[in-house]
């Protein structure tokens, strides 16, 4: 039986891939922080696996993760840890380099101390932000890097540090440089999941209005369940290389927006420009979205659109399993149950206080 160790195993892309590897047949080991609140929640219905294992590390500590790995030697490292959303890099600039730039010099080396050097493959978790205020559109293995925020400078030195260990030690060491990937689990402050939510509040009448930034921005999302099984072909691969992982189709911010309202059932139309831009819900007049100053950064990413043609000729990856279409649909079914299954709870309690007498 295999053995994988994944950093990072309670994000989005950590719980997705211990599914997918526990269904592959792997033993599966997650590296986990200690928190005063419950976190696990991506992870819970796999905690009982007698397959899925859990150690306490942390990026940040050397001595953790030298430990982890000499006890579990696994064959595999994915390491998807990281402080991963882009605006807060902007505050926290130090904490960010720490675990996403020499928090990945820590996993390689640790792996070199632990004597795993010729045994262990490793995926770093890589991204398009690298190519940040792009020199090329659409972007590709080939194109120049040119990171535009603190998270991005972070990530470009865990890019080479990992190219550096493969030349340097020949060891089994790729980066996978992933475009936006999202969700029905997706973190509730990165953009995509923060439009399907309020969209979902908005219907049910649980929010008045959504509050967004640069709405001109353009990403190529794709679905994070269908990513985690290109890192995993990644490493499977007969050497090791870097690969784009993405779609290869873009749209905007306010594309996005107009189709998740549209399966909230309502439908968006967008006046206006710039900070005065407002997305007014076409059978009531309301205004449901405006710009807010608080969403835009020191420095925006505002055009990524990957070309993952490499994925698909070598490792046989198909890149539009999930369509955009389907993806936003997924995540505000998702959202809408989810608003639902709230309010209905929100019924429940109230109607035991005025059972109780508690609320007249
Ligand atoms: P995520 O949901 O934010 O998860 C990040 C994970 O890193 C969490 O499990 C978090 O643990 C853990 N972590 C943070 N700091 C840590 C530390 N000091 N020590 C140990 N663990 C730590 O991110 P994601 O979307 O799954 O992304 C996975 C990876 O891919 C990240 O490296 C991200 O930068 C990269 N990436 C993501 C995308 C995307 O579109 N999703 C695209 C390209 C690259 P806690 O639960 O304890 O906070
Ligand atoms: O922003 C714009 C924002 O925060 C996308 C991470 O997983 O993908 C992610 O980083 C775009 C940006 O993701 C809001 O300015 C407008 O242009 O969803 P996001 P991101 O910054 O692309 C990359 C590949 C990673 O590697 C990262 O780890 O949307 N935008 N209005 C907004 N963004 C947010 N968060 N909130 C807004 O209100």
């Amino acid at each position: 039986m295999k053995k994988a160790l994944i950093t990072g195993v309670t994000g989005q892309d950590g719980s997705y891939l211990s599914e997918f590897l526990l269904e592959k047949g792997y033993d599966v080991h997650g590296i986990i922080r200690r928190s005063s609140v419950d976190y696990r929640e991506r992870i819970a219905h796999i905690e009982e696996n007698e397959h899925f294992h859990l150690h306490f590390g942390d990026l940040c500590d050397s001595i953790s993760l030298v430990k982890v790995i000499n006890e579990v030697k696994p064959d595999e490292i994915y390491n998807l840890a990281a402080q991963s959303h882009v605006q807060v890099s902007f505050d926290v600039p130090e904490f960010t380099a720490d675990i996403d730039a020499t928090g990945v010099l820590r996993v390689l080396e640790a792996v070199r101390i632990c004597g795993l050097a010729d045994k262990c493959r490793i995926y770093q978790a890589s991204t398009s932000e690298l190519y940040g205020r792009v020199e090329e559109v659409p972007q590709n293995e080939n194109t120049p890097f040119h990171p535009y925020s603190p998270y991005a400078v972070a990530k470009q030195y865990g890019f080479w540090i990992t190219k550096e260990y493969r030349e340097a030690y020949n060891m089994f060491c790729c980066s996978g440089i992933l475009f936006n990937h999202e969700s029905e689990r997706r973190g509730e402050t990165f953009v995509t999941r923060k439009i399907t939510l309020a969209a979902a509040r908005i219907a049910q009448g649980k929010q008045e209005k959504l509050y967004l930034g640069n709405l001109d921005s353009l990403r190529d999302w794709g679905y994070a369940k269908d990513y985690v099984e290109c890192m995993w072909l990644i490493l499977q691969h007969d050497k090791p290389e870097d690969f784009v992982i993405a779609t290869g189709v873009q749209h905007s911010v306010r594309e996005f927006c107009q189709l998740a309202f549209h399966h909230a059932g309502i439908e968006l139309k967008f006046m206006g420009e710039g900070m005065e831009e407002k997305g007014i819900d076409k059978a009531t007049g309301k205004v449901v979205v405006e710009v807010s100053p608080d969403f835009y950064r020191p420095t925006d990413v505002v055009n990524l659109w990957g070309e993952p043609t490499k994925a698909k000729k070598e490792l046989g990856w198909n890149p539009t399993k999930t369509t955009f279409e389907q993806l936003v649909e997924i995540m505000v079914k998702h959202d809408m149950e989810k608003v639902a299954a709230e309010r209905l709870k929100e019924q429940v309690d109230l109607s035991e206080f005025l059972e109780k007498g508690i609320v007249k």
